[in-house]
């Protein structure tokens, strides 16, 4: 519906609910309430911060990939990565905020990003479960994303799911031939699975009843679904491919439970998760640091492309 220039706040709110409502897109020119503005900035970006730092962990073993084949498999999956982070800064601009603002934002520590990102890879098997598991989580939560109210966001969504459920396959693919090889491989997948899975599923955020932005991006469909919700789809989902590989999951208390239909598991330890997301894992500093570090020397690169850009203007 197209309203006079001079159309009030409330015909304006009535319009942005009724497009809500109706499951339908607000697009970039489309008025919105600020503070739905500001829930659509806080979320994209954090995940575009996501994708871009989380090329480090896995950017880590590409020099020391075991095989031609597979380090061309996963030079191509970080730099699928800083795609998914390129198309998500895009997003985000549309909503008003600079790609510059917003890489500022993350190297000053005030917004944040995946909290999975701050563990380290301590062996190739790494590689394996950040596929497998890391992608895995990411597909369940952006699956659904895929129909967020905010249309940029929402088509962004479509080819970045498509290209992890990719990434996820090479993660199994590849822990299922470690797990074929000797035990000392077989031991390196297990060991990976054990640091990974707790992490994976605190990926989801927190527990419902200690999800302070849940219910309202809930009611606005940025979110579709909720942390728990997603959670539980996750383990529902890793559990027979766990069996399929021969891995073990770290966690006495998961069974099935045949009332539900879905598994019952443990609780992640959110103490852990706090610390994460206030700067305090294992590996915070040293990726903002390795962030702000490639930000600064690619300084010169920006300004030319902006003295370039100046100059065709010129002519
Ligand atoms: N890490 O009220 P909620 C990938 C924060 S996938 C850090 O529940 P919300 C692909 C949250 O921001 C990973 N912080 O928040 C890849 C809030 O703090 P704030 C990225 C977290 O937004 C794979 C506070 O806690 N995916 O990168 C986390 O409703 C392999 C309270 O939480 C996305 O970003 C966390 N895990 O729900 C790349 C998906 N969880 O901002 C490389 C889109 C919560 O108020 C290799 N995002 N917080 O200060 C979302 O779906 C949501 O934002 C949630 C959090 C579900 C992450």
């Amino acid at each position: 519906m197209t309203l006079a220039p001079e159309a009030d706040e409330s015909e304006l709110r009535a319009v942005f609910e009724a497009t809500i409502e109706r499951h339908d897109r607000i697009e970039p020119r489309d008025w919105m309430p600020e503070a739905y503005r500001k829930t659509v900035i806080r979320q994209v970006a954090q995940h575009a911060h996501s994708e871009i730092i989380g090329m480090q962990p896995e950017g880590n073993w590409i020099t020391r990939a075991p095989s031609l084949r597979r380090k061309a498999i996963l030079l191509a999956k970080v730099q699928d990565e800083a795609g998914h982070g390129l198309y998500l800064y895009s997003a985000c601009e549309t909503l008003g905020v600079s790609r510059l603002e917003l890489t500022e934002m993350l190297i000053n520590g005030k917004q944040k990003y995946s909290s999975i990102f701050n563990y380290p890879t301590l062996s190739y098997a790494d590689v394996g479960t950040i596929g497998w598991l890391v992608d895995g989580a990411a597909i369940c939560n952006q699956v659904p994303l895929c129909r967020t109210s905010y249309g940029p966001y929402g088509r962004s969504m479509i080819r970045i799911c498509k290209e992890e459920s990719f990434h996820q396959r090479q993660g199994y693919e590849l822990l299922a031939t470690m797990m074929r090889g000797t035990d000392e491989q077989r031991e390196m997948v297990q060991e990976s699975v054990n640091r990974f899975w707790w992490p994976a599923l605190m990926m989801f955020g927190p527990p419902d009843d200690d999800s302070p932005n849940t219910a309202q991006s809930m009611a606005w469909g940025i979110k579709r679904n909720t942390n728990d919700d997603l959670r539980q789809r996750m383990v529902d989902m890793t559990v027979p491919q766990a069996k399929a590989l021969g891995v073990t999951l770290p966690d006495p208390e998961l069974r099935w439970n045949e009332e539900r239909q879905s598994h019952d598991f443990g609780s992640p330890d959110w103490d852990e998760f706090k610390d994460v997301i206030t700067g305090n894992g294992p590996c915070n500093t040293q990726r903002i640091a390795h962030r702000r570090r490639a930000h600064e020397d690619g300084a010169w690169v920006r300004e030319a492309a902006m003295a370039f850009a100046a100059r065709g203007a010129e002519a």
